[in-house]
C-alpha cells in the first residue's frame, strides 16, 4: 500500500485557535502528520511513494476559483492590512444577508469564504493545503493505475471545506477532490465513506445534488456536536442526488459496538451502489482519548475498524481529524494493519 505525504503540508503551522471564548493552543498541528507518517512507515506492507504535482486544475473541479484565489492571496492581504498573527473571521452573512457580492474588505472576505472562527488562516496555509490535495490526487492516481489501496496522509484535513468556504481546520476538500478526479478519469460511480467523529459537512454539500458520488457519514449527533448545522439522518440528497446521501448520527459517549454496527450499515449501502472506487475519509477522533471529541473507541478497537473497512473494492484512505497526538500514530497504524490483514 503506497503512502502519500509531502513535507510541504507541514508549512501550515497555526499557533492559536479560538475555542470556548479564548485563544487556546491550536490542536490541528503539523506534528499530527509527523506522528502518523512515522507510525505508518513501520506497518508491514506500507511504503512511502514519490509524489507528482497534478496542478491546480483538479482542485478547480471542486472549488470555486474566487475561493482558491482568496486563500492564495490571503497572506499578502493580511500584511497589507497591517495585521499580525493568524487570521480569523468575525462576521458572517446572517440568514437573509446577501452572498452574491464578495466584499472588498478583508474582514468581509474572511466571513464570505468561511463558516467558523475556529480555523486559523495564515500566509502559509495555501501552500500546505495545496500539497495536502496533491497527496489525495496521488492516492487516486495510484488506484487508477491498478493499486488495490492507498493512503493519502492529507493534512490540513478537508471534509469540512465546501466549494467556496473553509472551516473545521479544513481548506481544500481532499476526499472530494480525489472522488472528482476518479470521475474525471472515467470512473462511473464513487463512494465516499466519512468515518471521522465529526460530520463531513463540506463533502456532503459538494455532492448533495449528484448521483455519481455517493456520500455516507458516521459521526456525533450535530444537535450535540460540531458542525451543529448539518449531518442529520433526514438529509438524503436533493434532485438527482436524492437517495445518494446517508448520515448516521450517534450519541455522545458511543462505544465500539454501536460505531462498528453503523459502519456495517454504511457498507451495505455502498454494496448496493456498487462504486468503482471507495474513498474513506478517515479521522481517528472517535478515539476515547481525543481531546475535543466524545466517543469511546479504545486502541484495540482500531484494528476492528480497519478490518471492517476491508472490501473487495479499490480503497483510498484520506486522512481527516484526530487530535490525541500521542496516540494518533499507533491508532492510524492499527486501523491500516487491520485493513491489510
Ligand atoms: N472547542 C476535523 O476533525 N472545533 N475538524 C472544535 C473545540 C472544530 C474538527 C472546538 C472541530 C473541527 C477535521
Ligand atoms: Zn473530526
Amino acid at each position: 500500500m503506497k503512502l502519500f505525504f509531502s513535507p510541504d503540508q507541514m508549512a501550515h503551522n497555526p499557533q492559536k485557535e479560538i475555542s470556548d471564548g479564548k485563544l487556546v493552543d491550536a490542536v490541528e498541528t503539523p506534528q499530527r502528520a509527523q506522528m502518523v507518517f512515522e507510525a505508518l512507515k513501520d506497518v508491514a506492507g506500507v511504503t512511502h511513494a514519490d509524489m507528482q504535482d497534478f496542478g491546480r486544475k483538479p482542485i478547480e473541479q471542486v472549488h470555486d476559483t474566487g475561493y482558491i484565489d482568496f486563500l492564495h492571496a490571503f497572506g499578502d492581504l493580511w500584511v497589507e492590512a497591517g495585521r499580525e498573527g493568524e487570521g480569523f473571521p468575525f462576521v458572517w452573512p446572517g440568514r437573509d444577508f446577501r452572498t452574491d457580492k464578495v466584499p472588498h474588505h478583508l474582514d468581509g472576505k474572511l466571513g464570505h469564504y468561511s463558516f467558523d472562527a475556529g480555523t486559523p488562516l495564515t500566509g502559509k496555509t495555501y501552500g500546505a493545503a495545496y500539497a495536502s490535495a496533491q497527496s489525495a490526487l496521488n492516492g487516486a492516481d495510484a488506484l487508477l493505475r491498478g493499486d488495490g489501496a492507498a493512503f493519502s496522509l492529507c493534512r490540513p484535513p478537508g471534509h469540512h471545506a465546501g466549494k467556496d468556504y473553509y472551516g473545521g481546520y479544513c481548506f481544500f476538500n481532499n476526499a472530494a477532490i480525489a472522488a472528482q478526479y476518479f470521475r474525471d478519469q472515467g470512473a462511473a460511480r464513487v463512494s465516499i465513506f466519512d468515518v471521522d467523529y465529526h460530520h463531513g459537512n463540506g463533502t456532503q454539500s459538494i455532492f448533495y445534488h449528484r448521483n455519481d458520488v455517493q456520500f455516507l457519514s458516521v459521526h456525533a449527533d450535530p444537535l450535540e456536536e460540531y458542525p451543529y448545522f448539518l449531518g442529520h439522518a433526514d438529509e438524503r440528497g436533493t434532485g438527482m442526488g436524492e437517495g445518494f446521501n446517508f448520515n448516521y448520527p450517534l450519541p455522545l459517549g458511543t462505544e465500539a459496538p454501536t460505531f462498528l454496527h453503523q459502519i456495517q450499515q454504511g457498507l451495505t449501502e455502498i454494496d448496493r451502489y456498487d462504486p468503482d472506487y471507495l474513498v474513506i475519509s478517515l479521522g481517528v477522533d472517535f478515539f476515547e482519548g481525543d481531546p475535543i471529541s466524545q466517543f469511546k473507541l479504545t486502541h484495540p478497537d482500531m484494528t476492528k475498524v480497519g478490518a471492517l473497512l476491508r472490501t473487495n473494492r479499490p480503497t483510498l484512505f484520506v486522512m481527516e481529524g484526530g487530535y490525541a497526538v500521542g496516540d494518533l500514530g499507533r491508532n492510524v497504524a492499527a486501523i491500516i494493519a487491520g485493513f491489510l490483514l
